[in-house]
């Protein structure tokens, strides 16, 4: 029968509320090695499910398992778990930071640390990131220094970027990750246009955007897809749909498409989902798709299933949106405890060497934060000079700039 009733629209709901008992039973998880590995070259139309399964390697007995599974050596996955380690212990005690007073602001990366770590692995030098707030671990994998990212944070005399960017916002260029904007989804299109820009110099450098399920909501986003897609740009588009936006469950952004990774079908963009707490998967994924972008193959969309384990930001108490054991209940684990639990399975690593090793690590990001403190926090020390921030965007400063210098006075 047709509805004739007064005219109405549907707001998604979360399945629970703060109170409630924490439910994931909408989430279907495939096993751990059941998906299979496509061909590099292969048409799209081909993998359209892909977009609807989660691409696993490591079973719930810590092993690797499939086709997805035996790319990287026991060396490179204790060199992994060790990234991980370091970007929780640099949260830990940043996020303590902010509440001594020391930073205005910190965002935390716990539950999604293989996201970005694992991804950082399969790129080459001088391929370029457009991230997000939540993806230091590229800095953290790629060799940055703790100490500079401490730096920017505080906002002292050795920030690299002299205070004009939100605490968190890096950028470095030689470590291939451009400026965070703070309006987001900006970055996705530029990710595009500067993979494009690459390809149109003759260079061999790729791109990789970086966009929160959230933020998928915002016009940037579908209008990287166009680009993206018609002009096959060499760009590889992450998708972290890490549950939650805020306040705002994933289902708002996701709207009735069933997957973020759906998103790319209806631009014929190769989309594949990826177990986001689980290293080896999110790294050969990221292979697949940067070999794709490489060999002029054209872009891929990889939607990042992971679980936003903190707060949104120091901002934020998600205790007024979620249930408090939410995260508990969050099928895919603790992407930490995961791969630790294939190394000793290796017969590589074991609970003692685990213990030690983040003893070792919270000494060294302890010295670092040290270092960084001698250099002032946000109420202590010497700060960049006001005139800084009339530097640094135009080459030649506009009229106005310059009024508003001298009526600043310096
Ligand atoms: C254009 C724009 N709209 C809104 C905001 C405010 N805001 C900052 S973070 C955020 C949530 C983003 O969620 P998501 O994209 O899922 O990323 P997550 O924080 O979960 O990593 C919002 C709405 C903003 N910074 N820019
Ligand atoms: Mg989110």
């Amino acid at each position: 029968m047709t509805d004739t009733g007064m005219l109405r629209f549907h707001v998604p709901e979360p399945e629970v509320r703060p109170g409630g008992a924490p439910d994931f039973s909408n989430v279907p998880i495939p096993r751990a090695g059941s998906v299979p590995r496509p061909e590099i070259d292969v048409d799209p139309r081909e993998i359209r499910d892909l977009a609807f399964s989660i691409i696993r390697v490591l079973n719930r007995a810590g092993e690797a398992v499939g086709p997805w599974a035996g790319l990287l050596s026991d060396e490179e996955l204790l060199e992994g778990l060790r990234h991980m380690m370091t970007l929780r212990a640099f949260d830990a005690r940043m996020q303590m930071a902010q509440r001594q007073g020391k930073t205005s602001f910190y965002m935390q990366h716990l539950g999604e640390e293989a996201v970005s770590c694992a991804f950082r692995k399969a790129l080459a030098p001088g391929d370029m990131n457009f991230p997000t707030y939540r993806q230091a671990g590229l800095l953290i994998a790629g060799g940055y220094p703790m100490v500079t990212m401490m730096n920017q944070i505080y906002s002292n005399e050795a920030d690299p970027l002299k205070g004009r960017q939100l605490p968190i916002m890096y950028s470095s260029k030689e470590h291939g990750f451009f400026s965070i904007s703070g309006n987001l989804a900006t970055q996705y299109i530029q990710a595009v246009g500067w993979a494009m820009a690459s390809a149109i110099s003759g260079d061999n450098r790729i791109a990789v955007g970086w966009i929160g399920d959230g933020s998928t909501a915002e016009s940037d986003f579908h209008a990287a897809l166009v680009f993206a897609s018609t002009y096959k740009a060499p760009v590889v588009l992450n998708v972290v749909n890490n549950q939650w936006a805020i306040s705002t469950f994933q289902g708002i952004a996701r709207g009735g498409s069933g997957t973020f990774a759906a998103r790319g079908l209806g631009f014929g963009i190769p989309a594949l989902r990826v177990d986001g707490n689980d290293y080896l998967a999110v790294h050969a994924v990221a292979k697949w798709a940067i070999e794709r972008a490489r060999r002029n193959l054209g872009p891929t969309l990889i939607e990042h299933v992971t679980y936003r384990a903190g707060a949104h930001s120091t901002s934020d108490d998600p205790s007024a949106y979620r249930p408090k054991a939410e995260s508990d209940a969050w099928p895919l684990g603790d992407p930490v405890i995961r791969l630790k639990n294939h190394l000793i399975r290796l017969g590589v690593w074991s609970e003692e060497r685990h213990a030690q090793a983040e003893a070792e690590i919270l000494d060294t990001v302890i010295a670092a934060q040290k270092q960084a403190e001698e250099h002032g926090t946000l109420h202590s020390g010497n700060k960049p000079s006001t005139r800084d921030m009339f530097e640094g965007v135009y080459e030649q400063m506009p009229p106005h700039l310059r009024r508003q210098r001298q009526q600043a006075g310096v």
